[in-house]
């Protein structure tokens, strides 16, 4: 009840280019196989698993130094994940995309704006993802795609859903970074983006976070985006992501988040990325992803 519509679409982004790491191709099915399906069911909602987007397995490798590795192919895979997503929102379905690495925000997040053009997000990481090809070190489109969806960086990837599909500043967090390149400090600064690091969720608690993170995002907005890359949790959580940094959020700070955003009652859409099955333990990150899953879908423990 507390989500714009009772029926979910689910879409797998089956992606690694954007991280340039195998094995995060593999999250998609991975949380499949955590039940996510019948644990959505569960909780009352209609789920419609769209099956995955189609990436190209036989492409060329990139050439040493690139600052934009695989652009052609991540611009193909989010044309097509932006087109699904709208057409999933025109239905009045919820999209719940699942990763594949984090470059998937670009096509989500683009679909959204189609039909939410003023739009909050919510972005859980590690990492700020506000490089473009002008600043990044690694040349991993992953670590941009926040930049892409705010109007900055490749004019191949801003146009992906037309010049105006963008999100402003003032309406994005960011919650839970402990990893930040020099460039991103300027871009963020300079747009003054709210970050909430680790740092500010030890001084302040997760509660307090949540509140402020809330009313930043619902402010003038018509609907909420959840980010949430799985690294954003601390690496003992969440072993199986490409980019593990240490110091992160625990289980149950974020199991919390999830719960304050679910009675917030604010979300249009969400997308959870960055599970890598070959790097984690049991699949243990996977059964994460499908805990904050349940949690942000309103499951409660009494
Ligand atoms: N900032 C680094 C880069 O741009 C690391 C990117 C982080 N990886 C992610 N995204 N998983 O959050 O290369
Ligand atoms: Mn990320
Ligand atoms: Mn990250
Ligand atoms: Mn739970």
């Amino acid at each position: 009840k507390a989500l714009k519509s009772n029926r979910i679409s689910m879409i797998g982004v089956p992606l690694q280019y954007g991280a340039d790491r195998i094995g995060v191709d593999m999250g998609p099915n991975a949380i499949r196989g955590s039940n996510v399906q019948a644990r959505l069911e569960s909780l009352g909602y209609q789920i419609h698993d769209l099956g995955d987007i189609h990436v190209n397995r036989t492409i060329e490798p990139y050439q040493t130094g690139e600052k934009l590795k695989y652009l052609k192919e991540i611009i193909s895979v989010n044309s097509q994940l932006c087109e699904k997503v709208s057409a999933e929102m025109g239905k009045g379905n919820f999209p719940l995309v699942l990763g594949g690495d984090h470059s998937i925000a670009i096509g989500t997040i683009k679909g959204v704006l189609q039909h939410v053009s003023r739009l909050g997000v919510i972005w859980f990481d590690a990492h700020t993802d506000v490089n473009t090809h002008e600043t990044t070190f690694s040349g991993n489109i992953h670590g941009m795609s926040l930049a892409v969806a705010l109007g900055f960086g490749h004019p191949d990837l801003v146009a992906i859903g037309g010049l105006e599909a963008k999100l402003r500043p003032e309406n994005v967090v960011i919650i839970g970074a402990r990893s930040i390149d020099r460039g991103e400090r300027t871009f963020l600064k300079e747009q003054g983006i709210r970050v909430f690091t680790m740092h500010d969720i030890d001084r302040f608690g997760m509660k307090q976070v949540m509140e402020e993170a809330l009313a930043i995002v619902t402010n003038g907005t018509d609907g909420v985006h959840l980010s949430l890359d799985l690294d954003g949790m601390d690496p003992n959580e969440a072993p199986g992501v490409g980019t593990p940094v240490s110091g992160g959020l625990s289980y149950r700070e974020s199991h919390f988040a999830m719960e304050m955003l679910y009675e917030r009652d604010c979300l249009v859409s969400a997308e959870f990325v960055e599970v890598n099955p070959m790097l984690d333990q049991n699949n243990k990150t996977a059964n994460t992803a499908v805990e904050l899953i349940g949690s942000v879908f309103g499951e409660r423990i009494l």
